[in-house]
Order: C-alpha cells, then structure tokens, then sequence
C-alpha cells in the first residue's frame, strides 16, 4: 500500500511506448476548427504533438484482468477490482478482457512479464494497480480522488501489511492447526490498526482518509481487499474473525464501501472469490 502515494513519476518511468505495429492504429486528436489555423501554424514545429502526449483523452482504454474459472469471465483479482472501482468512479469507458496465461497478448508477456491488471491506453500500457489509479487520478481528475499528501501517508500506514495477512492466513492449510492460529492472530492485528485508524481523529465523513469526506483511491483498494477477507473467512475458516462484534467502526465501514455503486458495478461473484483461494490453497 505504501506505493500508493507514488507520484507520477514513477507512472511515467513503468509507461512504455508500445510500437505502431503491435496495435491497430491510433486515432488521431480531435481537432477544434476554431484552432484549425492556429495549428496549422504551428505544425512541423512538435506543438501539437506534446499537447497530446501532456493530456491523454479519455477513450481507447483495455483493461487486461486476470479471468475466472471458464477462462473468459472476470476473474477474482481484488487489484484488477481496485482499478474498475477507479475507472467506474471516473465514467471512464474501458473495454475488459480476461485473459489467462495462454490468452493474454504475447506483448503484455513480452515487456511486462504478463502482469495484470495491465491497462493499455492506446500506445501506452501501466501495470500495477497502484500505478494505474495514480495515472488515472492524475489525468482524469473527476472526482479527485486524492487527498493531502500528509494525511493519505497515513491512511495507507494503517493498512499497511494488510493484504499479505489476508493473503497468509487464507492460504494456510490444514485450517484450525497452531500455524493458523498465529497467521489469524497476525490478520487480526492488522484488523485493529484498520479499527483505530477509523475511531480517530476529527472525523465527519465515513471513508479511510483524513475526515472521512472524500472516497479516496485508498478506499477503492481498500475494499476489495476486505471484501476477499470477508468471503474467505467465511468459506474456508468457519467465519473464525468476529467482525461484528470486535470491529464494529470496521463493520461500518465495509458495509458503507460494499454498497457503493462503483464496488458493485464491478464485482464479481462469491464463488469466483472462492475458487482463486481454493486454487491458492492447494498450491501451498
Ligand atoms: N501488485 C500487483 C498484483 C497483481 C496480481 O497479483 N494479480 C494477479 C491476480 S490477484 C493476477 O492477475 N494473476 C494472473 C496472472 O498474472 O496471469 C498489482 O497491484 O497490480
């Protein structure tokens, strides 16, 4: 979580300019007549070129998820949930292809070790969720979803270690040995530090970050993240966290995010969740 509040600088240096003859072609800049001969003005002079490259337009953005158990529907990637979350959040229009290990394009292997989710826009590819919600947020600003620097540094500390506890505890097998009890306890510590980071400070909003006002790119993340907590618990672990009755801000807090519109509208079912563990499961 901590990369979250990379800047754009590290988005750019992970962009590479994929070559015309990988992609069908681009189109070209609208052009406003008004300007028309503004521009023709200054053609051949590289103008209108940086304009384009300082300002990507909306539009010509593929998503590349991992997919679910029939190979083509939507998979149970909590990261690749993150970044639709953002897209949704922005009315942006993406088209999304889940693609497996033998459908994902030999370039997305080829110069990005087959990450995903991979966001090509146009001639351009991120990888990594964080680094595709910060390019997201940084070009496509409504409705920001940033907050001051200062306090989304430590909106992201407090979930810090999160997910990896997630992920361990999950995973373990045989599920209720002396090992699980640890990697529980573990789970349940970074459960607190999500419990006293809502019941602090000066809050008038319900979201993560600072007063709770403005749902954040870290609320975006957060919740799929505890949505794959929640459904994995419950389905491997006997529902063995109680977080009604001992995280009561969290509870809140996870109902308020799983009802939202942008959550929902790119969710994918409990099975599919289910499935990605059980795999994970056996594979440990
Ligand atoms: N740190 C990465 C993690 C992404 C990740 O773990 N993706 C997994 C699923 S959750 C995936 O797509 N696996 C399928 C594959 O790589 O083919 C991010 O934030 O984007």
């Amino acid at each position: 979580m901590k990369s979250i509040a990379l800047g754009m600088a590290a988005a750019v240096a992970c962009q590479w300019t994929v070559p015309a003859s990988s992609f069908a072609p681009t189109l070209a800049r609208p052009v406003n007549p008004a300007k028309s001969s503004a521009l023709a003005a200054i053609r051949n002079r590289g103008l209108e070129i940086s304009e384009e490259a300082a300002a990507p337009m909306p539009g010509g953005m593929i998503l590349y998820v991992k997919a679910g158990p029939d190979g083509s529907s939507l998979g149970d990637c909590p990261f690749a949930h993150f970044v639709r979350i953002v897209l949704h959040e922005k009315g942006l229009d993406y088209e999304i292809r889940p693609s497996t290990e033998d459908t994902k394009p030999q370039w997305l292997i080829d110069y990005y070790d087959g990450s995903m989710p991979a966001l090509r826009h146009r001639k351009e590819c991120y990888v990594d969720s964080n680094v595709i919600a910060e390019y997201l947020d940084f070009f496509f600003q409504e409705p920001r979803m940033a907050d001051k620097k200062r306090l989304s540094a430590e909106a992201a500390e407090a979930t810090d270690g999160l997910f990896p506890a997630i992920a361990k505890y999950l995973k373990h097998t045989p599920d209720g040995d002396e090992k699980d009890d640890e990697l529980k306890s573990s789970l349940i510590e970074a459960l607190r530090r999500l419990e006293g980071h809502l019941a602090a400070g000066d809050r008038s909003g319900p979201f993560f970050v600072g007063n709770g006002e403005i749902f954040t790119l870290i609320d975006a993340s957060l919740a799929p993240k505890l949505h794959h907590m929640q459904v994995g618990v419950n389905e491997f672990k006997g529902g063995a966290v109680d977080i009604d009755d001992d995280f009561p801000k969290l509870r809140a807090y996870m109902d308020l995010v799983f009802a939202r519109k942008s959550f929902v509208d790119a969710l994918y079912p409990e099975e599919t969740v289910a499935w990605g563990w059980s795999n994970a499961r056996k594979s440990t």
